[in-house]
């Protein structure tokens, strides 16, 4: 790959207007190609967004931008299943990863609350462990981890090793986990889909892995969320910066 330049991939769509003029968030994504991979990169986000279940939009922006920086390999995060019977079983359980990933209690408990408020946010919401508050100061827009993939043929074998469904949705939730968690200001990270029928969600940290939870909300529910829990002592501007910049691969290189 080195030498050959990649393109970052942008797509993000909404109904009732642009989301910067009040439209209802539908859909976004972000991939990682080659010259010559552009088209199918753009035309995969077009189909995502056109078929989505959140609702049909009215508004669609896909944009790619040619990336400069050296490309970084991370290793996806091991995973593991935890089968919960209830969305309140669910949202337990992730109370209890996130601390045991060195998150204090309280504020736990006060992302938790939030909740509800940063459910608009269409991408994620930083959170700092010490004060207990949000730091990532980008209103409804939130932070949009951006320049990263995971080439099909490296998750094809690695869902075969884990015997998991090779699902598009579960690629790019471990894709994200992995590029998030690699970061050393975030502690951990919690996540479930704003669509209304998908409800297995998870728990992510550099300690715990990625800890699927089978059901994290109700069927029908369109509030999703995606916290990151950060040391906010640590620079904070960089640390978007990285998140949102830094393209990566992921490659498990045939381990799990
Ligand atoms: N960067 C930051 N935030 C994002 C990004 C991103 N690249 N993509 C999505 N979000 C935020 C945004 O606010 C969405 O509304 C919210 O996360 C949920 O996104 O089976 O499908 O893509 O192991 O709906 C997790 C479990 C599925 C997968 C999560 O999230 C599995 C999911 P969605
Ligand atoms: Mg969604």
């Amino acid at each position: 790959m080195k030498g050959e330049a990649y393109y970052s991939v942008r797509m993000r769509a909404s109904e009732n207007g642009p989301h910067e003029e009040g439209g209802k968030h539908i859909s976004g994504g972000e991939r990682l190609a080659p010259f010559i991979g552009v088209k199918d990169a753009v035309s995969d986000l077009l189909e995502k967004a056109l078929s989505h279940s959140r609702g049909k939009p009215d508004f669609m922006q896909i944009r790619f931008d040619l990336v400069n920086e050296p490309i970084k390999f991370v290793q996806p995060l091991r995973i593991e299943t935890n089968e919960t019977k209830s969305a309140e079983e669910g949202q337990a359980l992730a109370r209890e990863l996130i601390s045991r990933a060195g998150v204090p209690k309280n504020a736990v408990d006060k992302a938790f609350q939030g909740i509800a408020e940063y459910s608009d946010v269409r991408g994620a919401v930083l959170f700092d462990i010490h004060s207990g508050r949000r730091i990532d100061g980008r209103k409804q827009k939130g932070v949009r981890v951006s320049r990263l993939d995971w080439p099909e043929a490296d998750f094809q074998m690695w869902a075969a090793l884990c015997g998991m469904p090779p699902n598009p949705r579960l690629k790019e939730a471990l894709a994200i986990a992995s590029k998030v968690c690699e970061h050393p200001a975030v502690v951990a990270e919690l996540c479930w889909s704003d669509d209304p029928d998908y409800i297995t969600g998870y728990v992510a940290a550099k300690k715990l892995g990625y800890q699927r939870i089978t059901r994290m909300k109700e069927h029908g529910d369109e509030s999703g969320c995606r916290i990151f829990f950060v040391d906010g002592l640590t620079d904070i501007k960089s640390c978007i910066d990285g998140l949102e910049k830094q393209p990566v691969f992921i490659r498990s290189g045939g381990k799990t």
